[in-house]
């Protein structure tokens, strides 16, 4: 069945990995298009003459009056809408459009969507593992693992999918069963205006949803649009009616539902309070779309956390060494420096810097100065890092991560951790945050 117009003439902007799904799916639809990328020889090129030789692609920069022969252009969540090319062809009438809004015309199952400006792949994975034990058909993906139009696939029950503000800035309906922003904090101000512009983006998330799921630590979770929709919360505060959270039983920490205990706290794998809140919006999403709670327990028992996200790497003389490279902005650093740092004995040696995508870090400086020995600065913004951290605690400059490993390790004590998370994003001296983080691993295995 054909959703769209096989009559008219459509572009793929971006040819890497979303807009070669896209190139498949309007391939098999048997819809007439070319693809379009600003850079000369994009990632998916080769693949893209392989598989589809008679297929136009233009390299290089964006022809506007190119671009204004499409009805519809769908635009690689890399690239922003505001780019000046695409603005003069959506002044034209062309539409902008992405793969998320022709994967959500074509799901055929339930779709559970979730956004935030940190946690997402956590919880996207938590939920998909407990729909998974609860014997569902699920297919996860989206910004993390399989881009969402590969998932698609007649036999599937269920569809969970982690959404990025840059996906929800071209989907213009979702219609997801349950819709989630888990929180909301500075990122990615490199690609928008301002935090009003950022937020907005990530609340197109609830169009057309069905209910929503709420985080009661963060307003700027709560939709704009949907007040009206069944609401389900979570928060690390006692639960409500409709609620999920924390409560003390027999002496000990529970997750709980309204006024029901589920599973101590002791019995996740996973670390922190942040991790808590995560296991929480885990539980609310998955009993919104009809999970039932025993296998959804056992997921969450079972579930050891994601790799590079404040990931136990080894220990040396006494001090234990953690990998939380996915910590690509400032929030992800604080989850990460206040949870583990009163978790631990000692006290934090913090690897930080790179990449700050225009960020602030001064929220950095209260919790550095509370819970780390010193910090350990690298890559591009090591100097505007080091100029918000101030004086509070000592600081080491280092020209690798290897370096930073060597002097953390010289400054840690036993009972210390010693902590990589960035605060910042990691192109400017890695291919991605998977190979900062392996890269540790091996500065750490290295240590003598
Ligand atoms: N680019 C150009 N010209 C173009 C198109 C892209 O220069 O014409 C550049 C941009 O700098 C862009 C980069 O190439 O940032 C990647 O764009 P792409 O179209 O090649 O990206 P894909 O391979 O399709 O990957 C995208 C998501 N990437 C981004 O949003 C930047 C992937 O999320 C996602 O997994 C994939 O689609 C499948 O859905 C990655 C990501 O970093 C993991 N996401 C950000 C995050 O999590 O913070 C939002
Ligand atoms: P995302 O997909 O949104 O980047 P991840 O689950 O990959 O989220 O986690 C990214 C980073 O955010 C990790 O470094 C982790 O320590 C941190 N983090 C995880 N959960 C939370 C939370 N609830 N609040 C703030 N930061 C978090």
């Amino acid at each position: 069945m054909s959703l769209i117009a096989s009559d008219q003439f459509r572009i793929v902007v971006g040819l890497g990995k979303s807009g070669m799904s896209v190139v498949r799916f309007l391939a098999q639809q048997g819809v007439r298009f070319a693809v379009a990328d600003t850079r000369a020889n994009p990632p998916e090129l080769a693949t893209l003459q392989r598989d589809y030789p008679q297929v136009e692609v233009r390299c290089g920069e964006l022809d506007a009056e190119f671009l204004c022969r499409a009805s519809e252009l769908y635009v690689s969540p890399g690239l922003a809408v505001a780019t000046p090319a695409l603005q003069v062809a959506a002044a034209r009438g062309v539409k902008l459009s992405g793969d998320i809004d022709l994967f959500a015309r074509y799901a055929q199952a339930p779709i559970v969507a979730i956004t935030g400006s940190n946690a997402k792949s956590t919880v996207t994975t938590l939920v998909g593992e407990m729909a998974r034990a609860a014997g569902k058909r699920v297919a996860v993906g989206g910004n993390l693992g399989l881009p969402a139009l590969d998932l698609l696939a007649a036999d599937v029950e269920l569809y969970v999918v982690e959404l990025s503000s840059f996906q929800l800035e071209t989907t213009e309906s979702l219609n997801a069963e349950v819709a989630t922003c888990l929180n909301i904090s500075e990122d990615h101000m490199d690609r928008y205006a301002g935090m009003p512009q950022y937020h907005l983006a990530k609340h197109r998330i609830f169009r057309g949803a069905r209910q929503v799921v709420v985080n009661r630590d963060d307003a700027l979770s709560r939709p704009l649009l949907a007040d009206q929709l069944p609401c389900w919360t979570f928060g690390l505060g006692k639960p409500d009616f409709k609620g999920f959270g924390l409560i003390e039983e027999a002496g000990e920490k529970w997750l709980a539902f309204q006024f029901e205990p589920l599973l101590p706290v002791r019995e996740l794998k996973i670390r922190g309070a942040h991790n808590q809140s995560n296991a929480l919006a885990a539980l609310a999403l998955g009993h919104a779309v009809g999970l039932p709670f025993a296998p959804m327990l056992v997921a969450l028992q079972q579930f050891t956390g994601l790799a590079h996200r404040c990931q136990w790497v080894g220990e040396h003389k006494g001090a234990a060494y953690y990998d939380d490279s996915k910590a690509t902005n400032v929030g992800a650093a604080l989850a990460a420096i206040e949870g583990l740092g009163a978790d631990i004995s000692g006290k934090l040696l913090l690897i930080a810097g790179g990449d700050g995508k225009g960020a602030d870090f001064s929220a950095l400086q209260a919790p550095v100065a509370r819970f780390c020995r010193a910090v350990v600065l690298l890559g591009r913004d090591a100097g505007r890092l080091a100029e918000a951290l101030g004086s509070s605690v000592p600081q080491v400059r280092v020209s690798s991560l290897e370096e930073a490993v060597r002097r953390s390790a010289e400054l840690a004590r036993p009972g210390d951790a010693v902590l990589l998370s960035p605060a910042c994003a990691s192109l400017d001296m890695f291919k991605n945050f998977e190979e900062r983080g392996r890269l540790f691993a091996q500065a750490v295995g290295g240590l003598g």
